[in-house]
């Protein structure tokens, strides 16, 4: 009677301790673009130290492309927060329907160079960020960066904000981006990035917005001649788990893919940031990753492509801030008060 109550009491905590550190024959990581994109890039190294760290217990695929979402890139947060996906390397625009707060990095003409971007991700704003993804079942590790966005299309030098009027722009799916856009008299459609692919080879929109690590791997000096570097938003990264995986995680599987997230965001940040900061990112991954960038100053690769490159005077960057400012005002009750005040002075430190 004795042997037979205390059995089970024994068995039931070893067995479910091995049920925990049962670890699934493949995790899966997604992202909305392919592996020759620079923020690609980063996901395939994230998945590789990851292996390597938890001498292969983990194993992490990533799936490019958004194959996983069928394209709908917005979706990225509900998949891992219900355990669909395991993990994201993704935009915070593709998480910002889910996690409103998130638009604060697509405010126009806001956040307008790295030294601000990184102040906030460090500071009081990345926080309460991360809070508010582990409040809906996410477990954020690192930020990473798809860089500023830069405009480009094929019919003219944009800069003045009337450049912009009745030009047929592809935007993400946000609607901060709709309002952006039609603000300056431009006419912004909604698509998914494989789609908008697809539109610029046939010329079903005139513009796009994107960051140079996007614009040089997706060659866009093939669709549009004209580029405009006016960092007009910011557009990080996150790598995120579905938190309640992360959680049953043994200690040290938890701390060696935090360490993979981290060496891979830096260098992700790193291929990034490659030319635009002077020598620092190309020193980064010369010291610490022996990794030589293909394309080292984007803006000559562009020029050499054929394209006409604008880079603006604080004259004309002043003129397009001012003329975003309603969509500043109307985005601030959205994302909420807090979080823009919050913003404003992590930048002031
Ligand atoms: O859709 C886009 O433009 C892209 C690839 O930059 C994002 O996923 C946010």
């Amino acid at each position: 009677m004795l042997i037979t109550a205390v059995l089970p009491v024994f068995c039931i905590p070893a067995l479910s301790f091995a049920d925990k550190v049962k670890f699934k024959d493949e995790y899966k990581l997604t992202l909305n673009v392919a592996q020759s994109f620079y923020w690609g890039m980063g996901a395939a190294k994230f998945a590789d130290l990851v292996k390597e760290k938890t001498n292969g217990a983990i194993n992490l695929k990533p799936f490019y492309s958004s194959t996983l979402l069928k394209g709908a890139q917005l979706q990225t947060p509900q998949m891992v927060s219900r355990g669909i996906i395991d993990c994201a390397f993704e935009s915070t625009i593709n998480s910002s329907t889910v996690i409103p707060a998130m638009n604060i990095f697509s405010f126009p003409f806001f956040i307008n160079n790295f030294e601000n971007l990184d102040k906030i991700e460090n500071g009081e704003t990345g926080k309460a960020i991360f809070a508010k993804m582990e409040k809906i079942g996410l477990k954020p590790l690192a930020w990473a960066e798809n860089g500023f966005r830069q405009i480009t299309n094929g019919k003219k030098a944009i800069e003045k904000p009337d450049d912009l009027k009745g030009l047929r722009v592809r935007v993400v799916g946000s609607l901060i981006f709709i309002d952006t856009f039609r603000q300056l008299g431009a006419d912004p459609v909604n698509m998914n990035w494989g789609d908008a692919i697809t539109s610029f080879q046939e010329g079903v929109v005139d513009a796009q917005e994107n960051p140079v690590g996007v614009l040089i791997p997706v060659q866009i000096y093939q669709y549009h001649k004209y580029v405009t570097l006016w960092n007009y938003l910011a557009d990080p990264l996150i790598i995120y788990w579905n938190k309640e995986q992360w959680e049953a995680f043994p200690a040290g599987i938890k701390e060696a893919i935090q360490n993979a997230a981290n060496e891979a965001a830096r260098f992700e940040k790193a291929i990034a940031r490659a030319g635009l900061d002077g020598e620092k990112s190309l020193k980064i991954l010369k010291d610490e990753f022996n990794y030589t960038m293909e394309v080292p100053d984007p803006v000559k690769f562009f020029q050499e492509k054929g394209m006409t490159v604008s880079s603006l005077s604080e004259a004309q960057m002043k003129a397009f801030e001012e003329a975003e400012k309603p969509v500043r005002e109307k985005w601030t009750s959205q994302v909420g008060k807090d979080i823009y005040d919050t913003a404003v002075a992590d930048m002031a430190r």
